[in-house]
Formats: structure tokens, C-alpha cells, sequence
């Protein structure tokens, strides 16, 4: 039997990091699936064209009155969400990262009448439970948003487990991994080798991160100044913010001429294409998409065995995974990766492989829709 399309209202933080990349990217598989999609955030996500078919944007208008010290987000974005819910007849609104989305989405549905009330479904991608949950001033109002959402999920079985612990929550928690769907690079590898003056034979190691505090771009540059084979590589950081701060740390280890920063890059394929090694030193994950990215291109990594990163990649098989803190014994993974090519595209094709059968659109977006149609069936 054919069932009906649904529409789902989307909220995210629309700018660089893990949790709007996933949630943009589940909003367009889902319209490429014949769903109604509506954003509704303060900004567009950046990956969403204006011109997307069957893909709505609903901009959040923040007014910063004079008589509040914080301008307030939370009640403007629940309005509109009701507002977009009765206007366009919504399923579900699903929302990415718990804190305020959560608890706008339930106050949302509270303001409508029964007949008009969406499903809620909360995604928890992180942080929202790990640093967040353990707040006093946020945990008792993310864990009465989950308790009151139709249904939650959670990236890994890692972030599965530390919310049941952090935020005492005995209710089921679905858990669905984060996908990636590439987009063809628009330029050549070669090309891009070449701007980045990668010499021939020297290994481009590859970080994207928005550098906040748990990536530990601290270790991830002491890594680099801990390879012997100093002239043998370029690491190559997208940085998804600021890298100023890092650049002291940058010119005292020596590694002006080995450190490559690109800001705010958009076309994120065309480095991933001309990458030998990702290497990620963080000492929290609950996922790490950066990893999946990088898996997608065939591209092994070298990363912290910390949070659901060992879900995500295979140790000695996608790639190498060693103690967080242990930049030493990084570097030495990384070397032998730099210095074995046959071992390198090796792993970097089970890693396409793997990425492929577990982590792509076609192995994850039907389990959201199932979760869709699995909550609006409950209550009907
Ligand atoms: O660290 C980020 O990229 C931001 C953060 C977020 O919530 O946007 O990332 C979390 O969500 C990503 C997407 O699900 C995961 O891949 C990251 O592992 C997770 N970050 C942490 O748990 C620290």
C-alpha cells in the first residue's frame, strides 16, 4: 500500500556543525523522497538552496527589546513553529540538538488544539546531553523536553547510554547513526592539491572541525609536530570558525610551513577527495561526522578511540584508533599510514565500503521515516 508523503517541520542551528549538516541533509533526502519539508530556524542552512523543491524555509524573527538583557529565542521560535504547523498542517516537527528545540517544539504543540498538534521527535546529537545535561541551569528542562517528545533519538549507542545516565531518562531512546551524502567535488584532486601546493609525494592529512574546546586542536597540532617525517606532509585544517587563536600554538611548534587553514569552506568534497589521512584528536564525540565524511572519499583516519567514534570507524580496518591524549602514539599511526600506501587505500576502501552500508541516506533515512510513521500512528 502506498502511504501518504508527510510533512515535517525541521529545526536546526543552521550554521557550520555535525548536528545542521545532518539535519539539512535529512530534510533534503526526505523531500527527494516526496516529503514536504519546512526549516523553521533563524537563518536558512546554509547546504539548502533557496530553490530546493518541495523545501520550505521559515525564518525566526528575533526582537531585541529594549527591557531584556538576553535577547530570547525560545518564544519566537515556538510561535512560529505552531504558526507553521497550523498553516501547512505538519506531521511532525523534528528537532535537531535538544537545547532550546526541544522545549520550543513542546510548548509549540501545547499551544494547539488537539486536532493540529504535530508529533515531536528529538534528535540529541552531543554536546546537548554530555555538556548541557550536565548543567544545572539546563538538564532538568532537556530531560522534561525528552520525557515529553513522541519520540527521541540519538546518533550512537554511546550518546544512548550517557543519556539514560546523565539525565535519568528511563523512556525508549531510538538509535539512528548519522549518514553523509556526498555531493560530487567540483573541482579536480589535482587541482586542488595544486592550491594547496602540495608537493608530489607529500601526504595531505586532513582535519574539519568548528575547533570548539572538545576537537582539541591543542593535540591535533602537537600530533603534527610530533611526525619524524617533518617535510613528508601538509595538514590541512577546514576550519568551520575563527582559527586565529590557534596560531601562537601554530608558530611555537615550528609548523608555519606544514599547517594549511581554510575557513568557513563550504565545498567540503574537494578536499575530501584529495585527502590521504583524516586525523581527528578529540576528547568527546558522540559520532564524529567528520570521520563518516572522510570514509565516504575512501580516506582512512587516524583518530581517538572516545565517545561513538568506534562505532563509527573499525580499528585496524577503516583506519587506526589510539588513547585520546596519546599524540605520540597518533603520530606513529599516522606515520605508518603516510608510509604504507597499499595499507592506506586498503582501509580507506573498507572505510567507503563500510560508510556505504551502514552510514549512507539509503541505510539511514528510511529509519526516520519509520520513526515518522510509527509515532503518527500512536496517537491517531
Ligand atoms: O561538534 C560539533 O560538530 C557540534 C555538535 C553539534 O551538536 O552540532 O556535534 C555533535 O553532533 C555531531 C552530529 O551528530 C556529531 O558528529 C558530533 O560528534 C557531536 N559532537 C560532540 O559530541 C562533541
Amino acid at each position: 500500500m502506498n502511504e501518504r508523503p508527510l510533512k515535517i517541520g525541521i529545526t536546526c542551528y543552521p550554521s557550520v556543525g555535525g548536528s545542521g549538516i545532518l539535519a539539512s541533509a535529512l530534510g533534503e533526502e526526505l523531500a527527494r523522497r516526496g516529503h514536504e519539508v519546512h526549516f523553521i530556524s533563524y537563518e536558512r542552512p546554509f547546504r539548502i538552496a533557496a530553490d530546493s523543491p518541495q523545501i520550505f524555509f521559515h525564518p525566526v524573527v528575533i526582537n531585541d527589546y529594549g527591557l531584556f538583557k538576553y535577547p530570547d529565542y525560545t518564544l519566537p521560535l515556538s510561535v512560529k513553529m505552531a504558526e507553521v504547523t497550523r498553516d501547512h498542517g505538519l506531521d511532525v516537527l523534528h528537532v535537531h540538538y535538544a537545547v532550546p528545540h526541544a522545549t520550543a517544539a513542546i510548548l509549540a504543540r501545547s499551544m494547539l488544539p488537539p486536532a493540529q498538534q504535530p508529533r515531536v521527535v528529538t534528535t540529541l546529537h552531543g554536546t546537548d546531553t554530555t555538556l548541557l545535561g550536565r548543567d544545572p541551569g539546563y538538564g532538568p528542562a532537556i530531560t522534561h523536553a525528552l520525557a515529553c517528545s513522541d519520540a527521541v533519538t540519538t546518533v550512537s549507542a554511546y550518546l544512548q547510554r550517557e543519556t539514560r545516565e546523565l539525565l535519568a531518562v528511563d523512556r525508549p531512546i531510538d538509535v539512528i547513526h548519522n549518514f553523509f551524502a556526498p555531493r560530487p567535488p567540483r573541482r579536480a584532486r589535482e587541482e586542488v592539491r595544486r592550491e594547496l601546493g602540495l608537493k608530489p609525494g607529500e601526504a595531505m592529512l586532513l582535519h574539519l572541525s568548528n575547533l570548539r574546546p572538545p576537537k582539541r586542536i591543542d593535540l591535533l597540532l602537537k600530533t603534527a609536530a610530533s611526525l619524524k617525517l617533518r617535510d613528508g606532509f601538509k595538514l590541512v585544517i577546514l576550519a568551520g570558525a575563527d582559527f586565529t587563536p590557534f596560531l601562537d600554538e601554530v608558530r611555537r611548534l615550528g609548523l608555519e610551513q606544514r599547517v594549511i587553514v581554510r575557513e568557513k569552506v563550504t565545498d567540503i568534497e574537494d578536499y575530501l577527495q584529495a585527502a590521504d589521512v583524516g586525523l581527528f584528536t578529540s576528547e568527546m564525540e558522540s559520532f564524529c561526522l567528520s570521520i563518516l565524511e572522510t570514509m565516504c572519499f575512501g580516506c582512512p583516519s587516524v583518530a581517538t578511540a572516545v565517545g561513538g567514534i568506534p562505532e563509527v570507524m573499525e580499528d585496524g580496518v577503516t583506519g587506526l584508533l589510539v588513547p585520546f591524549g596519546d599524540t605520540d602514539g597518533m603520530a606513529r599511526a599516522v606515520e605508518s599510514l603516510i608510509q604504507d600506501p597499499a595499507r592506506r587505500a586498503a582501509m580507506g576502501q573498507a572505510a567507503r565500503t563500510r560508510a556505504g552500508k551502514l552510514f549512507s541516506a539509503d541505510a539511514i533515512v528510511p529509519l526516520y521515516e519509520a520513526l515518522y510513521r510509527r509515532v503518527c500512528a500512536a496517537r491517531t
